[in-house]
């Protein structure tokens, strides 16, 4: 397959309520949308996940503009290319994985269509349906809180996920698990305890939580391993795994017993499937996280989360929750017993609305 055309549009959804977390507040979401057209005119799309700025890990909406447009597909221009050359001629460029994954999986998707075969099943999915939670960012009113948390259980979702930070966590979480004594429920710092906080999170350990995720620094994994041997509840890694590599020295070391696999954050979806291969040699569990994705970024992700490994319930919810409106045909839905249907369709899985990136664009690159 050639790459005969390739744009960007930055694309940006205003969200319907700031999305509150341990590192600030996520109130409009910019996403980086890749379209690459072959030589026969198969589209294959793909989502640059960063935020607007470095605040998660260090990439923003414009580095991954700058890293897929002057690094990441020039490497396809004139060549024979597939999802395997790709990831092995892009890995001499460092880090930037968010950016990577939008290429990966573009081709991905045209390598999909060319051999009539959906993405899940070319990487070995075993799982059609997948068991979803919510995250809730922070909300100041309790009773707000309550009520959300209320009508997502009568959604369906199967567990909830809570953001906090310090002296913004054992009180606040408390009121959920009275409320509701018998919900799953999981927190997420976002990297901002120390280990000098330690008490804090120890106090976590009476709210019976399925895990606390990322407390510690967002490129950390030894203060965690100190940590988790102190800690009855299992620590999750988010921030800290950015591949296979990661997660086996993570593992190895006893920093955490489940790890979120955002599959953007790892860079490909062979590293997915390298990560899905440690966990089963480790015997720890994986999870599908999100980072409020359009549908395009979500489709792949869910498809990720069809390998055997990936037990625990994923962040993954319809772009209707946090936006006006999604970008994809179907959205992601929730079935009534809290699960979402792996995209089977060959490519993306779902259509693009073309005029809601029009709508929403606030910036075009069109690369050759
Ligand atoms: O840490 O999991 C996170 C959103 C943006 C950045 C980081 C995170 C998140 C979420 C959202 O928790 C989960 C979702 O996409 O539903
Ligand atoms: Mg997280």
């Amino acid at each position: 397959m050639k790459v005969i055309s390739a744009e960007i549009f930055h694309i940006q959804l205003p969200m319907k309520f700031p999305f509150v977390t341990g590192f600030g507040a996520i109130s409009k979401r910019d996403a980086i949308i890749l379209k690459l057209t072959d030589e026969n005119g198969l589209v294959g799309w793909g989502e640059g996940a960063a935020l607007w700025g470095p605040v998660y890990l260090e990439e923003s909406a414009m580095t991954n503009v700058h890293v897929i447009k002057d690094f990441l597909v020039p490497i396809l221009k004139d060549i024979e290319i597939s999802h395997e050359e790709y990831v092995k001629k892009s890995t001499y460029i460092r880090g930037n994985n968010l950016a990577k994954f939008a290429v990966d999986t573009a081709i991905w998707s045209i390598d999909s269509q060319i051999s009539k075969k959906p993405i899940y099943k070319l990487i070995g999915g075993v799982r059609k349906q997948i068991p979803v939670g919510e995250s809730i960012g922070m909300v100041e009113s309790i009773t707000k809180l309550l009520e959300i948390v209320e009508k997502r259980m009568s959604e369906g979702y199967q567990r909830i996920k809570l953001k906090i930070k310090p002296e913004h966590d054992y009180e606040y979480v408390s009121i959920v698990r009275r409320a509701f004594p018998k919900l799953k429920i999981m927190v997420d710092a976002n990297s901002s305890y120390s280990l000098d906080q330690i008490d804090l999170l120890k106090k976590l350990d009476e709210l019976g939580l399925m895990m606390i995720e990322q407390p510690l620094a967002y490129d950390d994994i030894i203060d965690h391993a100190t940590l988790q041997k102190q800690l009855k509840t299992p620590i999750c890694l988010d921030e800290s795994i950015l591949s296979a590599e990661d997660a086996r020295k993570a593992c190895e070391i006893g920093a955490c017993k489940i790890i979120n696999v955002k599959p953007g954050r790892v860079g490909s979806l062979d590293e997915c499937i390298k990560i899905n291969e440690v966990a089963k040699k480790f015997k720890i569990q994986l999870w599908l996280g999100g980072m409020l994705e359009t549908g395009i970024g979500k489709s792949y992700n869910l498809m990720a989360a069809s390998l055997s490994e990936f037990t625990l319930p994923a962040d993954v919810s319809p772009s209707k929750t946090f936006f006006d409106e999604g970008i994809t045909d179907p959205d992601v839905q929730v079935s009534s017993k809290g699960f979402v249907e792996v995209p089977a369709e060959v490519g993306l899985g779902f259509k693009v609305f073309e005029e809601k990136i029009e709508k929403y664009k606030i910036g075009h690159y069109k690369i050759f």
